[in-house]
């Protein structure tokens, strides 16, 4: 190990170039143990396996370019505006006094984690998450992306009313020399209600011509701005499901074939995936629908690109995920979640039309599934012998509305309703007034930062394979900051909050080579 210098910890582990004087040392294998468990009618049979891992991660950070698609929205505008005030550290007054800028909401930059424990005292040692390892800075982050809505972004920040008057007077001088590039527009896929703002879209309607256009974004984007590494993240608006059709969208080669004849059902977001896979650009998708239908998944897994989604996970899903592991894992069973809200933005506006909301409602709904799946004490499990029967779960409801006068203040209740000791019953009743863009916007840069990182990780397994290679495509590592985590095709999505934490926080010290002690945390009940 080596020393922690307010700069990120350093470590043999990490670096490709001997910098450090024991950087050359990749020798610090992570032990990863983990048990095979066959369970059979009348016995549980259970072999504990262990695997070494070596873990290289490359020390220098990319100049990393983030291209948002929906630039001009109240994420796009907010994230914008953010990061020049925290860039010119721009303070500004609000009727409570004067506000510094911070990127508090970002569990890099605003939490802490357990490195190991100081050996003079016995306590804890924590660290900021960002300097665990060499992360880009937000603040160097260069932005871009595109809109079909022209306005530039001074103008998007005010349309937004999601800051300060104060701010916005300050930061628009330079949110205004930044302007959307024209994008690819399908009214199909998004609410009609959207159509007014579409003044800057790519002509004509050959799909396989818009793959190029953005692909050729992506490429000047990189190259005017002297970048190592673009990222492309939508944050668009919440477009319709696409349907999956054998032959279209279910492999790699029937999806580029169905954009090169323009079918109908190639979404713009599949669109944009395709064009930053083939450019290999980290893409993230900040929104539910499937935007990574099969024939993506296997096209980014073809090229070794890297891709993440779905859906940010800002406020009310994110304590249902809390909420809803605490009962069930408390041995209580609920019995039914009902969750409303009600909203006043862009996002709510397209949300109110009902092909939208579909696709919300399904990433809102799918938090607590492996949760009740995984106890078969409170809930009867799927009877395999009826394959189409489900096993027993909560009633779950998902209500949105749209309330212009509440703006960007989105108001959630949430009813917990459940079952206690001896037929008892426990209500649960949760109001949680959140302003949606501000706890949007730190996941957004959370994600950025984080997929910038794994694209300089790799692996091997020791002594099996003899080159280090590249992470898995799907990076199921961010499922923190994501309502319905996408992860490796045939294995199972993790949505306890909890569990997606310890795991970035493991995999983070896995990559110093460290060694995750957990909670057994000996030293405390031992002699
Ligand atoms: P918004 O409606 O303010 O912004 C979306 C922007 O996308 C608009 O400026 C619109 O003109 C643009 N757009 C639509 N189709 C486009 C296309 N094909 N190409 C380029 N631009 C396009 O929405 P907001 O609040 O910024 O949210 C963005 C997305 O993130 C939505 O899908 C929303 O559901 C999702 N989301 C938002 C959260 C929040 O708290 N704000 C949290 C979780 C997810
Ligand atoms: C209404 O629910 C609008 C949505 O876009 C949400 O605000 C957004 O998805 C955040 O959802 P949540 O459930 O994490 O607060």
């Amino acid at each position: 190990t080596g020393p922690y210098t307010n700069g990120h910890v350093d470590t043999a582990a990490i670096d490709s170039a001997p910098v450090h004087p024991t950087a050359a040392r990749r020798d610090i294998p992570v032990v990863y143990r983990g048990a095979h468990v066959v369970a059979d009618a009348d016995k549980i049979q259970v072999t504990p396996t262990v695997q070494d891992f070596e873990f290289k991660t490359v020390r220098k950070v990319q100049k990393t370019g983030l291209m948002m698609v929906g630039l001009g929205g109240n994420n796009g505008s907010t994230l914008s505006a953010t990061i020049i005030a925290n860039r010119y550290n721009i303070s500004w007054r609000t009727k409570e006094g004067l506000q510094t800028p911070n990127y508090i909401g970002s569990v890099l930059r605003a939490s802490t984690m357990r490195l190991g424990t100081d050996p003079a005292t016995g306590k804890d040692f924590n660290i900021p998450i960002s300097d665990v390892l060499p992360m880009v800075h937000p603040n160097d982050l260069v932005l871009g992306g595109w809109d079909i809505s022209s306005w530039p972004l001074d103008k998007a920040m005010n349309r937004a009313q999601v800051l300060d008057y104060d701010l916005q007077r300050q930061v628009a001088p330079y949110l205004a020399k930044i302007k959307p590039l024209p994008s690819i527009y399908y009214p199909d896929f998004i609410a009609a209600n959207q159509s007014e703002r579409a003044d800057n879209v790519i002509p004509g309607d050959n799909k396989q011509d818009h793959l190029e256009h953005i692909r050729r974004d992506i490429r000047e984007f990189k190259a005017t701005h002297g970048l190592d590494r673009v990222i492309v993240f939508w944050t668009a608006n919440t477009e319709r499901y696409s349907d999956l059709i054998p032959g279209v969208n279910d492999t790699a080669v029937n999806l580029l074939k169905a954009i090169e004849t323009s079918h109908s059902e190639v979404s713009p977001s599949t669109l944009f995936a395709v064009a930053a896979i083939l450019e290999d650009a980290p893409f993230i998708n900040g929104a539910p629908q499937n935007t990574f239908v099969p024939g993506c998944i296997a096209l980014a897994e073809e090229r070794r690109s890297f891709i993440g989604g779905d859906d940010l996970k800002s406020g009310q899903t994110k304590v249902k995920s809390v909420l809803a592991e605490f009962l069930v894992n408390a041995g209580i069973k609920p019995l039914s979640i009902a969750s409303y809200n009600h909203l006043g933005n862009n996002d709510g506006r397209n949300l109110s039309s009902q092909a939208q909301f579909k696709s919300k409602e399904i990433s809102k709904s799918s938090v607590v599934d492996d949760m009740v799946d995984a106890n078969h004490l409170l809930y009867k499990p799927a009877d395999k012998s009826l394959a189409e029967k489900k096993g027993e779960h909560p009633d779950h409801v998902v209500v949105i509305k749209y309330v212009p006068a509440v703006g960007d203040s989105k108001r959630a209740i949430d009813e917990y309703y459940s079952e206690i000791m001896m037929g008892g019953r426990n209500t649960l009743n949760i109001f949680n007034e959140c302003e949606d863009s501000l706890l949007a916007t730190p996941l957004i840069l959370d994600l950025t930062v984080l997929a910038e990182l794994l694209t300089r990780v790799t692996y091997r397994r020791v002594p099996e394979d003899g080159e280090f290679q590249s992470l898995y495509s799907v990076l199921s590592l961010l499922s923190y900051m994501l309502k319905a985590p996408l992860v490796k095709p045939g294995t199972d999505v993790v949505n306890s909050l909890s569990r997606q934490r310890l795991a970035l926080e493991q995999f983070l010290k896995a990559c110093l080579g460290l060694q995750n002690e957990g909670d057994l945390l000996l030293n405390t009940r031992i002699w």
